[in-house]
């Protein structure tokens, strides 16, 4: 009964016109979460559209009510505009004429293809609502705004590339600033391209050294396919300049072009003459190996993975980590000089885990790097070596 006074009141205030349309389009959202993970719903132009269940938003930042704002106290409740939209319209959340709400997301919403973000407006139309994006709450880049026949966004040109962003604030732009529920009226917000991370993580990572090869969870282990793609980024950033492929590839089992630009630069070799080993999980201190050589590549005149042997790194030993006995001879300069230098810490209890050395180790992946540490380790060097 309420959900047909609200649409009369709504209707009430407009062109009769419009009474026409809102015949023709959903007022609420019934789309459906499948066991694919991801919650399918129709936009208002027609168009079928998914987005990922954990991509909407956990959590309320800061809310502003505008003025005016509604005077139903259901509609002032900001938990309403988190999680999937509830199918029952009247569970929204009113922004009132001119009010902010930003939420905070578990996942790093980024430019992909086509549409990025969605606003789940429910009512006749979409009330114009500004939408910005950020990762640290001071920065906010307008991607536009969400009005008209669709609430999606798309992010293309309007933020660093590759960047990930945690946050989302609404601002409603008094398109329909009367009745009782002033402003747009929210139930979800979602990125539709993201990328599972830590909240650290996507604090910290540098967008440029983001390749384009990565899955979308970054919480996995790295491979070694994916850390040379990373390491030629770090490399390019420290140095300048543009890394180019090796012409002639000697791996049987990996053509991919990052890779052949990390063997052409010298920072990495092959598990054998032919092999790569491209999905060869990476442990710490192959990581550490990995990218001291960018750096000695960048800063030592004339160094090569052949005659590695003959360049000194400069820095004052750390105290010995408490599994020193298991880092690797080959490996041992690398791991201190990246800890010297803080781009790699140990995991605590000043232990560094190194490599797996059990099975229990290994089924954890206990040693193994992740995407978002690879990443976050990449971003320290350039920003501590440069
Ligand atoms: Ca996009």
């Amino acid at each position: 009964m309420k959900k047909g006074k609200k649409v009369l009141r709504r209707i009430s205030a407009l062109f009769i016109s419009l009474a026409m349309i809102f015949a023709l389009t959903p007022a609420a959202f019934a789309g459906t979460l499948k066991d694919d993970g991801y919650y399918y719903f129709t936009d208002r132009d027609g168009t079928e559209m998914k987005a990922p269940e954990n991509a909407f938003a956990t959590r309320v930042i800061d809310y502003q009510p505008g003025n005016p704002w509604t005077s139903v106290e259901l509609n002032k409740d900001t938990k309403y505009a988190l999680g999937l939209p509830c199918e029952d319209e009247d569970m929204s959340y009113t922004l009132g004429a001119g009010g902010t709400l930003t939420l905070g997301f578990d996942i790093g919403i980024y430019d992909g293809d086509g549409l990025d973000i969605y606003v789940f407006e429910v009512g006749p139309s979409v009330e114009a609502t500004k939408v910005e994006v950020s990762n640290d709450l001071q920065t906010w880049y307008d991607i536009g705004v969400a009005k008209g026949a669709t609430a999606g966004l798309d992010m293309n040109g309007k933020v660093p590339e590759k960047a990930r962003f945690r946050y989302v604030r609404l601002t409603d732009l008094k398109s329909d600033p009367y009745g009782e529920w002033p402003g747009a009226d929210i139930q979800g917000v979602s990125g539709l391209n993201s990328t599972v991370a830590s909240n650290w993580s996507l604090k910290e990572i540098d967008p440029e050294i983001v390749p384009d090869n990565l899955p979308d969870d970054w919480t996995q282990p790295i491979n070694r396919e994916q850390f040379a793609a990373i390491s030629v980024k770090a490399y390019e950033k420290l140095s300048g300049t543009t890394a180019i492929p090796d012409v002639t590839n000697p791996f049987t089992d990996c053509s991919d072009i990052e890779v052949l630009k990390a063997y052409n630069v010298g920072i990495t070799a092959g598990t054998s003459k032919t092999k790569f080993s491209p999905n060869q999980l990476l442990n710490r201190e192959q990581a550490a190996t990995m990218l001291t050589r960018v750096f000695k590549r960048v800063s030592m005149n004339g160094w090569t993975l052949a005659n590695d042997d003959e360049y000194k790194l400069n820095y004052t030993m750390p105290a010995p980590f408490a599994d020193d006995r298991y880092i690797a001879g080959w490996a041992r300069d690398s791991v201190y000089f990246m800890a010297a230098n803080n781009i790699i810490a140990g995991i605590g209890n000043n232990r560094f885990a190194p490599k797996n050395v059990t099975s229990a180790q290994e089924a954890k992946h206990y040693a193994n790097a992740t995407i978002e540490q690879a990443l976050a380790i990449a971003t320290r060097m350039v920003k501590n070596l440069k």
